[in-house]
């Protein structure tokens, strides 16, 4: 027969979080002869998504760009927070009208086989995916078992006690119950922009086709098997887990760290990140200064000051940690402010363990390799994300740690926590089984080639 490989839209919404993994869908598409079409909205809330749109664009020419410029945030109620990336959820889901006509037959050749979205936008996309006869799938960004609390959300908020101050944890139909601790604060709120963003999109979840996430069947087995057996609400899609999606190739770094990595003995060196929009307080970094030169290891520091990385240039990083550390730390660490090539770094032999947040795109990128991490969530999905870290083996989750804003961590106790992570045989050996199932899952025959060759054949013109 004739058959020809799917059309597909990516949607992502706003923060480098979002629009890392769905590149790296693009990117997977393209290699397995798919045409793509890419939708961004304007303006950028960062300027690593500006170059990172422009770099991958620019290195896949076969990919189209579909340009759109949002309505600007504007809200009747007061303002429930000021982070710009909630605000730009809201404005792209306000403005997704203005999509209707670029995504129609007569404006995309071929026309489009599927669009897929990220879950932020999901119940805007739906109708107009629907008048147009696209079948429509999210892409969740997050974990499983995020996804699963995010889909029931609705059910919690419309009953307030739940997630009150009186509940000890919640508990989500199929799934082991969640202490309320690790549910992200602004959910406590249900006018909170978070958490109605959150709930919009979640009632939008049983019209769409599926569900495909960044995760495998191994590293999230009792999460996935309870939601695709309707336990955890029989209206849901089937979820389909695709990860560790692999990185798409960019230009080639030439970051001085690289060079300092290559010349560092084989896993003696802690990579130290909080993602992309934690502004770590002063307070919490001279702790973690010390923390690190008390674990007497090597280390590769990314510091990040504020939320968004057009405000971060500033200091520089010796007025940050002070010159006094850098010097007595010269020959055990660098520090370095500004944009790294993460997954590269944790690619590197040196590298033998992570401290990170646990946004989830960090988490895969150290599945994928099996670095042990010290989990050290700091707000929105990253408790429920470092569950899965510890219960898999990828690493220790210090839960008196609480969120990072809430609690200072002194440098003794984290510097325990990376000598252990560094030194401790028993966890490099459980992390190093978490790489091996991450490649077994995308290699030949793994559970994620499969799920990804399923949606694909379904698609194909
Ligand atoms: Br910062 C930084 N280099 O310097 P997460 C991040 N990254 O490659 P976040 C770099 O951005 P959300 C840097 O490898 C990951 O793929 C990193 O996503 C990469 O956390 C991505 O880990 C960051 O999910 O996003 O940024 O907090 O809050 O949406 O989870």
């Amino acid at each position: 027969s004739n058959v020809l490989p799917p059309h597909i839209a990516l949607f992502p919404s706003a923060g480098m979080g979002h629009l890392t993994p769905f590149l790296r869908v693009a990117s997977v598409l393209l290699s397995r002869h798919c045409t793509v079409t890419l939708i961004t909205a304007k303006p950028r809330v960062s300027a690593a998504e500006s170059s990172h749109i422009s770099s991958f664009l620019s290195q896949n020419p076969q990919v189209k760009h579909v340009d759109f410029q949002t309505i600007p945030f504007h809200h009747s109620n007061p303002a429930t927070t000021d982070d710009p990336f909630f605000l730009q959820f809201d404005s792209i889901s306000r403005s997704v009208d203005l999509l209707r006509p670029l995504l129609s037959a007569s404006s995309l050749s071929p026309p489009l086989s599927a669009i897929f979205a990220d879950l932020a936008v999901a119940s805007s996309i739906a109708p107009v995916a629907a008048e147009l006869g696209i079948p429509n799938y999210v892409i969740c960004t997050s974990s499983i078992k995020f996804l699963c609390l995010a889909a029931y959300l609705p059910v919690l908020v419309a009953d307030p006690a739940r997630l009150g101050s009186n509940s000890t944890e919640v508990n989500i139909p199929g799934l082991t119950p969640v202490p309320i601790s690790s549910i992200p604060p602004p959910f406590k709120d249900p006018d909170h922009l978070f958490t109605s963003t959150i709930v919009r999109n979640a009632k939008a979840l049983s019209k769409v086709s599926g569900i495909i996430v960044n995760s495998f069947d191994w590293l999230e087995q009792e999460t996935l098997a309870a939601v695709n057996n309707g336990r955890v609400l029989n209206s849901l899609p089937p979820v389909l887990p695709i990860g560790p999606l692999r990185p798409y190739k960019t230009k080639n770094d030439t970051g001085k760290y690289l060079s300092w990595l290559d010349s560092q003995p084989e896993e003696s060196v802690v990579y130290v990140s909080f993602g992309s929009r934690t502004a770590m307080s002063r307070d919490q970094i001279r702790e973690l200064s010390k923390g690190l030169e008390e674990s007497g290891s090597r280390f590769l520091w990314v510091l990040k000051t504020s939320k968004v990385d057009k405000d971060d240039h500033k200091d520089e990083v010796k007025d940050i940690v002070g010159d006094s550390f850098i010097e007595r730390t010269r020959n055990m660490g660098v520090v370095v402010k500004g944009w790294v090539s993460q997954e590269e770094i944790l690619q590197h032999p040196a590298i033998g363990g992570f401290v990170n947040h646990c946004g989830w795109n960090s988490v895969t990128e150290a599945a994928r390799r099996g670095v042990p991490m010290v989990a050290w969530p700091q707000h929105g999905d990253q408790m429920l994300n470092a569950e899965v870290v510890e219960k898999a083996g990828l690493g220790i989750w210090v839960k008196e740690w609480g969120w990072g804003a809430e609690v200072l961590v002194s440098g003794e106790e984290i510097g325990e926590k990376i000598k252990r992570v560094m030194e401790d045989e028993k966890l490099r050996v459980m992390a190093r089984k978490v790489g091996e199932e991450a490649r077994k899952a995308t290699g030949l025959d793994g559970s994620s080639e499969k799920v990804l060759m399923e949606i694909l054949e379904l698609l194909e013109q």
